[in-house]
């Protein structure tokens, strides 16, 4: 009885379950044996090198799409807006010229991806703007004794309260040649010039609305942008836009002169200025947004027109120490060209307008700056926007 049959089944019931090799481990084992041998002949079948690159075919995959997930997640266009992917560029110029002494030195920047408005906000878009919110522009406003003052060489008397009325800076060229050594001789302070009244009272808007805006002041253009769910654009990321892509050319186009082929590109000042347009290219002030070709991003206007409002301060050396990425522009302006206004708040404007030409201001060029009292308008400035994806 004690070596019965439960002992015994007990018994190799406890061998197997330390190890010992019954008649069906035997089998087992011969199988396991025959399938790492299979297991060793398909890796010999499989070259060693197969793995290392299937593994950098994978993470390659997993490194672009984290690359390009972000272009792939901005959504659908917001109307009227072009995206400009992000990228770096080559800022500035070596342009000798006296009119391109602010944008030297030539330096890489690099600026996140952005939507941006195709054309410049239109009189139609600042229209809907003013009616949705009731907006009252600057130029609509009086102005007050000490922002005149601020703009007079020392020594000049307070205006006369009779004189602080609503108006902006209208250009109005002289019957004749004059010297090019007072703005005054062209530029006029014209009582009820605003947006909707471009030349003062009596001019309209009515067959202009695909125009441009002009006369908004840097405080209006913000007040558009945030009411847009919009920004303006950093000085680089405008130039960048404008340069559609291309490197170090002067022109949004290229290299090709503004009337290359007897066909104008943008809507700049043909003549004798002040005092003779022969308008060859079709306007002797605003033209219709889009009446020019785009740049290779599809961005209309980026020449000529009118300049455009940027977010930026100004400062003449500012590219010497520039950020690379993403630049906002100087913590204060500055402006040394005029000593009187030197301290003046003033932020960039950025393409040129109507009134640019080579002999006069050829800062039209995709690298000429310039730059505005943050509360002045003119007949021959307005604005676009921006957009964060
Ligand atoms: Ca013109």
């Amino acid at each position: 009885m004690a070596h019965g049959p439960d002992k015994s089944g007990r018994g190799e019931r406890g061998n197997s379950r330390s190890g010992g090799v019954g008649p069906g481990d035997r089998e087992g084992a011969v199988g396991r044996e025959s399938r790492a041998e299979r297991g060793i002949s398909q890796a010999r079948r499989i070259p060693r090198w197969f793995p290392l690159v299937l593994g950098g075919i994978l993470l390659g995959g997993v490194l672009v799409i984290g690359l390009w997930a972000p272009e792939w997640s901005r959504g659908p266009a917001p109307p009227g807006m072009v995206w400009i992917p992000g990228g770096k560029f080559l800022m500035g110029t070596d342009d000798p010229h006296p009119f391109f002494a602010d944008a030297h030195p030539i330096h890489e920047v690099e600026v996140r991806g952005f939507w941006m408005d195709e054309t410049e906000v239109t009189n139609a878009d600042f229209a809907r703007f003013v009616e949705a919110t009731g907006y009252v522009t600057t130029a609509e406003r009086p102005p007050t004794k000490e922002q005149i003052m601020a703009y007079l060489p020392p020594g000049w008397s307070e205006p006369p309260p009779d004189k602080l009325v609503p108006g902006s800076v209208v250009f109005d060229p002289p019957s004749h040649a004059v010297p090019w050594d007072d703005e005054s001789r062209w530029w006029k302070w014209v009582p009820g010039a605003c947006w909707k009244h471009p030349e003062g009272p009596g001019s309209s808007i009515a067959e202009r609305m695909d125009h441009p805006v002009v006369h908004v002041s840097w405080e209006d253009a913000q007040a558009y942008a945030r009411w847009a769910g919009k920004r303006l654009p950093t000085e680089a990321e405008w130039e960048y836009a404008a340069r559609g892509g291309l490197v170090q050319k002067p022109y949004p186009w290229g290299d090709a002169e503004p009337n290359a082929g007897g066909l104008w590109r943008c809507n700049i000042w043909q003549g004798e200025f002040p005092h003779r347009n022969t308008r060859e290219d079709g306007y002797d002030r605003t033209a219709p947004v889009k009446a020019f070709p785009p740049n290779p991003y599809g961005l209309y206007g980026m020449a000529g027109n009118v300049w455009e409002w940027c977010q930026d301060w100004y400062r003449p050396d500012y590219y010497a120490h520039s950020p690379r990425k993403n630049p906002q522009g100087p913590e204060i302006s500055y402006d040394p060209s005029r000593p009187h206004e030197a301290l003046i708040p003033k932020r960039v404007q950025r393409g040129g307008s109507f009134l640019c030409s080579f002999g006069f201001c050829a800062r039209f060029k995709v690298y000429g700056r310039g730059k505005g009292d943050v509360d002045t308008g003119t007949s021959h400035l307005g604005f676009r926007c921006v957009k964060d994806r």
